[in-house]
């Protein structure tokens, strides 16, 4: 693949070259997702996860202006050690700005989704997707926009419980979106296994998703196939002990004025304050357990003949 402002790894050129599985990993969660030096671990064991399960890890990013698919360790570091107001938060309408003044930025799920589907990667492994949020129907992530128009296979343990998730699911499935449920039929809170909300489809092995996606695709659907993952039970914290922590994180939000794009890192890193750390253990937990699930997911995507060229 050849495009001006994108740059793969040799390692990735290879794996893609030789059709063997790939996973995407995406940079916000790493540049204002998650505090340091918790941040760069997780990098490098979500990395460490989707090697051990037999796909290659291809982490997207923006370095001096550059689209980068598939990192170094030094360029792992680089990332993580940025301080995040140096460092941009890259969705679809920001590659330009960071293009342009040769910045580094952390890519989004949007933004990561936009980037990978450049470079025919078809399974991407995320925490938790953006929505609409609580705080103003108004903002609405990207990422929603982006799995109704990238056909690709997004693995996540639900949508943020900062969110207004019955608002969220609505707008999944006004924008054609299959909401998967793995091994459950309900919908999973981020930090919580719970939502009392349902999924379109529960899914039970990597296979099963494998073909569920060549279904979708082969009619003619170009959206994505959202994954949903519950966090492991030993790392979930319940929805009741959430709620009243996130009605306050999101209550002192509107009383600071925090809104756009600092809202969603604001509400996550407020909450593990209130916590005191145990929700970071959850969201670290949650990401790994996406990262594995996804190569298994990308894995079977490879092995089965039925494979076709999308
Ligand atoms: N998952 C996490 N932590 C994160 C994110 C996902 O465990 O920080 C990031 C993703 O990059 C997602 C972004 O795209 O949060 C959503 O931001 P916003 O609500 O501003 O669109
Ligand atoms: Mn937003």
């Amino acid at each position: 693949m050849k495009h001006p402002n994108i740059t793969l790894s040799p390692e990735i050129t290879r794996a893609l070259n030789f059709s063997t599985p790939v996973v995407a990993l995406e940079s916000t969660v790493i540049t204002h997702g998650l505090p340091h030096p918790q941040n760069l671990e997780l990098a490098r064991d979500m990395e460490h996860q989707v090697r051990d399960h037999d796909a290659t890890p291809a982490t997207v990013a923006l370095l001096d202006g550059e689209i980068r698919i598939g990192l170094s360790d030094e360029e792992l570091i680089r990332l993580a050690d940025a301080e995040s107001n140096s460092v941009l938060k890259v969705s679809h309408r920001d590659f330009a700005t960071a293009i342009l003044k040769k910045k580094n930025g952390g890519t989004t799920v949007a933004g990561t989704m936009f980037a990978a589907q450049l470079a025919g990667i078809k399974v991407f492994a995320t925490g938790g997707i953006g929505g609409v949020h609580k705080e103003s129907s108004f903002d609405i992530s990207t990422d929603l926009r982006a799995l109704a128009e990238i056909p690709m296979i997004v693995v996540c343990a639900g949508a943020k419980a900062i969110l207004d998730l019955p608002a969220t699911l609505e707008y999944l499935e006004t924008m054609g979106v299959p909401v998967v449920g793995y091994q459950t039929d309900e919908f999973p809170a981020f930090y919580s296994r719970e939502s009392g909300l349902g999924v379109s489809v529960r899914l039970d092995s990597p296979r099963e998703i494998a073909d569920f996606a060549r279904a979708h695709w082969n009619f003619g659907m170009r959206s994505a196939v959202l994954v949903t993952n519950p966090v492991p039970e030993t790392d979930a914290i319940s929805k009741s002990e959430m709620e009243p922590l996130i009605l306050k994180a999101s209550a002192e939000a509107i009383e600071q004025g925090i809104h756009g794009q600092k809202l969603t890192p604001f509400l996550l890193s407020r909450i593990s304050q209130l916590t005191e750390g145990k929700s970071l253990r959850t969201n670290l937990a949650l990401l790994l357990n996406n990262a594995r699930l996804a190569a298994q997911i990308a894995g079977e995507m490879k092995t089965n003949k039925q494979v076709k060229a999308i």
